[in-house]
């Protein structure tokens, strides 16, 4: 192209724009490119560099000034976009003993991974749950919330989570709602471990009609997601790519925890060396248990037990176990799976 072509069509850019135009040939391979170019890049937390940091803002604020303590995990590839991939957010939160965390609700969908001690609870429009490491909790969109721990008296600990919430989502939507409830604490309504009797042995209450597609579970106890890989994995054939995984379910409909957020749960036996794989949906994982490595397009890391790393969307990963490794992951699947947009391509 010619200089004075070029400045001739700088020329009409510049017209156009005083009038809210822009040219598409600019942008048209941006815009739609052959295959997803995410700007979020594989990144991962190293628990033994973030506990000190996640401990220290205990005494920078507390719970009940910063109505939720948390760092967030933000992507170095969306800098100030509070994301850890496109579509998710990740924060830890730490809650020390005799704190609370006050209740309010928004339309955000939020799950809690229980990192670092126990004895804390969070309610859930009515009901109390007390969290263990490894416990998966969720908050569906619109329900009351609110955390708490007992007293050192009362034996009361720091606690640490990981939030995982569709923010980014909901900020793109323009679809977000919040309030604040009156009282620091909601009135609890049912014992501890209502939902679970209900909901949790593959029985429902006999008039149960299913409702807005958020699992009536709360709490998904490690106890139990444990137990099932590692049964799983004394009978049941091993996937190349996946090694032992399940998928947390709502058990009223078979379908996702919440419409906006999958999780999974795998065991990757010791010396296991996972196929590559590649889809669509942006993934968090959650060491649990053990050491390994994993490749995420051309980067390579480490991971330990409570270390976070994220795998953007339709970026080759493989897992490798040096020991048993249990890892939680949650993703933005059920979103990409309902407009027909999840693809999966393994080698
Ligand atoms: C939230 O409500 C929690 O309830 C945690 O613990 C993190 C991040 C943004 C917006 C709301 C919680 C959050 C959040």
């Amino acid at each position: 192209m010619s200089n004075t072509q070029s400045a001739s069509r700088q020329a009409y850019y510049g017209e156009i724009a005083k009038h809210n135009l822009s040219p598409l040939w600019e942008s048209l391979h941006a815009l739609v490119p052959k295959e997803p170019r995410p700007q979020a890049v594989p990144t991962i937390w190293k628990y033994a560099h973030l506990r000190e940091l996640v401990m220290a803002s205990g005494e920078v604020i507390s719970a009940a000034e910063a109505i939720r303590r948390v760092l967030i995990l933000e992507n170095p590839g969306l800098p100030g976009k509070a994301s850890i991939a496109s579509n998710l957010y990740a924060g830890l939160q730490l809650i020390l003993p005799g704190e609370v965390a006050p209740s309010h609700r928004h339309t955000q969908s939020a799950l809690r991974f229980i990192v670092e001690g126990q004895g804390a609870w969070t309610a859930v429009d009515g009901e109390r749950t007390t969290m263990h490491p490894g416990d998966f909790i969720i908050t569906p969109s619109w329900t009351w919330h609110d955390h708490g721990n007992p007293s050192i008296e009362a034996g009361g600990e720091p606690v640490v989570w990981l939030d995982g919430l569709d923010i980014p989502l909901l900020l793109q939507l323009d679809a977000g709602f919040a309030e604040t409830f009156p009282t620091d604490t909601q009135p609890i309504s049912r014992a501890e471990g209502d939902s679970w009797a209900r909901y949790g042995y593959n029985m429902l209450p006999v008039r149960h009609e299913a409702g807005n597609g958020n699992s009536p579970i709360f709490n998904y106890p490690y106890a139990r997601s444990r137990e099932a890989l590692y049964s799983l994995s004394r009978t049941g054939e091993i996937d190349a790519w996946d090694g032992f995984k399940l998928r947390y379910a709502n058990p009223a409909t078979g379908g996702y925890p919440m419409p906006t957020l999958a999780t999974f749960m795998q065991l990757l036996p010791k010396g296991f060396q996972g196929k590559s794989y590649r889809i669509t949906d942006s993934t968090v994982f959650s060491v649990v248990e053990g050491r390994g490595k994993v490749k995420i397009g051309e980067t390579k890391f480490e991971f330990a037990p409570r270390d976070v790393f994220v795998a953007p969307s339709w970026q080759q990963v493989s897992l490798e176990a040096e020991e048993d490794a249990v890892l939680f992951s949650y993703s933005n699947r059920p979103v990409l799976a309902a407009l027909g947009l999840l693809r999966e391509e393994r080698k």
